[in-house]
């Protein structure tokens, strides 16, 4: 028996489809042609993780044939923006373009002991090439003020107010006073309070009340929350002039934030093998997914 495989957009490669024809007819010897079609276009990218790093694998329903990437690795792929290259060399990290009786299901990828159904009929394995990951993070802070594409540390972007190394606009405490923005905008964020009429509004202003005392300063339990010490009857003390005791509290709250990751994947210049005869893919586009990763990030900056 002889495996012959049109490889994906043949069209533009005929030179090496006629070369691989005639070494895939040369080398049969009882004429018995299985025709695969190494179409996974169509197909959406899917992955799994667990201790040995991550598959992303796709899988072609109609012709029960899959190829998949492996990527040895204990490291979280999704946590920042990155180009993720990885060279491919067949123990860790490596392809498998495989055809099997029917239809494999994601779970067939995401069972840490390989199902014996459904048989694999066609197993090549790519040894060598390089796999491109593109990771894009999207991160919030869902403080109440909308994103400003600015570089100005009083708007919501890229700014880093309180220069504790968190930009605007995921920074859940953007004055650095250990109150959360959410909390310091008050009850309409279209019009964000300004405690002490100074045209600084709280969540960017450092002494609220404009007593002299910095907001954080005015933190008599020292437990890295200003609003739960009230001295006076007229509410916390950092939002009320009248008290105006300074304890001082250098040091940040911690801070959390909401990540959401995407991925892009291209492999390239990819040989797969099955020992006899070869496939060569000079680019095969894995495709996208969106939010492979949606979790809370928590993280103290250093004062
Ligand atoms: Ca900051
Ligand atoms: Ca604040
Ligand atoms: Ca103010
Ligand atoms: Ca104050």
């Amino acid at each position: 028996m002889c495996y012959f495989v049109i490889p994906e957009k043949f069209y533009m490669k005929k030179a090496l489809f006629l070369l691989m024809a005639i070494a895939f007819f040369g080398a049969c010897d009882d004429g018995d042609i299985i025709l695969t079609s190494f179409d996974f276009d169509d197909e959406s990218l899917e992955f799994c993780s667990g201790a040995d790093g991550y598959v992303f694998f796709k899988i072609n329903a109609t012709t029960s044939e899959s190829i998949s990437l492996q990527i040895g690795t204990t490291n979280n792929l999704f946590l920042e923006n990155d180009t993720i290259i990885t060279v491919l060399d067949g123990s860790t990290h490596f392809v498998n373009y495989r055809r099997y009786t029917s239809s494999p299901t994601n779970s067939y990828f995401c069972s840490n002991i390989p199902p014996t159904n459904p048989e694999v009929t066609v197993d090549y394995l790519g040894e060598s090439g390089i796999a491109t990951l593109f990771v894009t993070t999207l991160l919030n802070d869902n403080d109440l003020v909308d994103f400003e594409d600015s570089e100005n540390e009083m708007e919501e972007g890229f700014g880093d107010l309180d220069m504790d190394g968190i930009p605007n606009y995921y920074d859940f405490d953007d004055d650095g006073d250990n109150v959360p923005t959410s909390v310091e905008v008050g009850i309409d964020p279209s019009s964000p309070k300004d405690t002490d009429g100074d045209g600084i509004f709280d969540y960017l202003d450092t002494d609220d009340d404009g007593d002299g005392v910095l907001t954080r300063y005015e933190d008599r339990n020292m437990d890295l929350d200003p609003t739960n010490d009230t001295t006076g009857n007229s509410g916390p003390d950092y939002l009320n002039p009248a008290v105006a005791d300074e304890t001082i509290v250098d040091e940040y709250r911690e801070h959390s934030y909401n990540l959401v990751s995407s991925i892009a994947l291209i492999l390239s210049n990819i040989v797969l093998s099955n020992g006899n005869e070869e496939i060569s893919q000079e680019s095969l586009d894995m495709g996208e997914k969106q939010n492979v990763l949606d979790t809370t990030i928590l993280v103290t900056p250093e004062f």
